[in-house]
């Protein structure tokens, strides 16, 4: 498997958990231009949770972008071998008791038999009990499947807020801190009841050299699409057939069974993880 981080203690730690905490990586100057960034574009985030990947409006989220790109990624990239950003956006989380982010993976942005794709999150306010911490199951990674994308389904659905109570951890983070996380692992975020705006930021990541890779499920069939750079993501049609390209590759759904039995015995895994250095 090719390497994600330059430091072999950090490269272990993240096989293991899934993600590493970077406490107070941006600084006062990044956060500024930030916040800056975000009161640039309040017109946008209406609804309970906004994210620019979802908006229309191309300049917004090319502006989004390429500040998250400019201003977050050298930060981070010095702690990694050789990635670069594919697309980075808003992640608002607006007062409403009664949204929160459902447990998901990510989509897949790279063939993960051979590499590991990265998100970059972080919030821009600090996180509290109340205001929609983000959360995620540790390990879970190794056991998700693969092909991940739009309208791609995991799991059944049924036993997801069992899973979260069972093994799920919300991560204390304060504006400044930053979590780079496998886009495989589980993770989740609750309720914003805090009475005001949660604003984080998602920079996603991969190996620089390539290839990079999309799958979606536009109708009965999953589609596997080449991704040229960052703008195939700009240019991306809510949850649709990309803008840009054919499909290489064609599958049925069930090519991947869901990951409820998996989830089920997850318990199993970590057991074994534990004690896996006495056999
Ligand atoms: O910002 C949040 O609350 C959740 C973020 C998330 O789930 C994601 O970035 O995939």
């Amino acid at each position: 498997m090719r390497q994600t981080f330059l430091d072999s203690r950090l490269q272990k730690e993240f096989e293991q958990k899934g993600y590493i905490i970077f406490p107070s990586l941006l600084d006062a100057a990044r956060l500024q231009l930030l916040r800056e960034l975000l009161a640039s574009h309040e017109e946008e985030y209406a609804g309970p949770f906004h994210t620019s990947h979802f908006s229309d409006d191309l300049s917004y989220k090319k502006h989004v972008h390429d500040t998250l790109a400019e201003v977050v990624f050298p930060a981070v990239a010095r702690h990694l071998d050789s990635y670069t950003p594919l697309f980075g956006n808003f992640m608002i989380k607006n007062p409403d008791p009664n949204v929160s982010m459902d447990l998901h993976a990510d989509w897949a942005y790279v063939d993960e038999n051979q590499y590991r794709s990265v998100a970059v999150w972080a919030p821009l306010v600090d996180t509290t009990r109340l205001n929609g911490r983000f959360g995620v199951i540790e390990g879970s990674h190794k056991i998700t499947n693969k092909v991940r994308g739009p309208q791609i389904l995991q799991s059944t659905r049924d036993n997801e807020p069992l899973w979260e109570r069972r093994y799920g951890q919300l991560l204390s983070m304060r504006a400044g801190d930053v979590v780079v996380y496998d886009h495989a692992l589980l993770h989740f975020s609750p309720a914003n009841k805090s009475g005001q705006p949660r604003p984080a930021l998602n920079l996603s990541l991969a190996p620089a050299e390539g290839p990079w890779l999309h799958y979606c499920q536009p109708g009965s069939e999953i589609e596997l699409y080449d991704v040229p750079g960052p703008d195939f993501f700009i240019h991306y049609t809510h949850c649709g057939r990309p803008q840009y390209g054919e499909p290489v590759l064609k599958m049925k759904p069930s090519a991947d069974t869901y990951i409820d039995a998996r989830m089920n015995s997850f318990w199993k895994h970590k057991i074994i993880e534990k004690v896996s250095h006495l056999l």
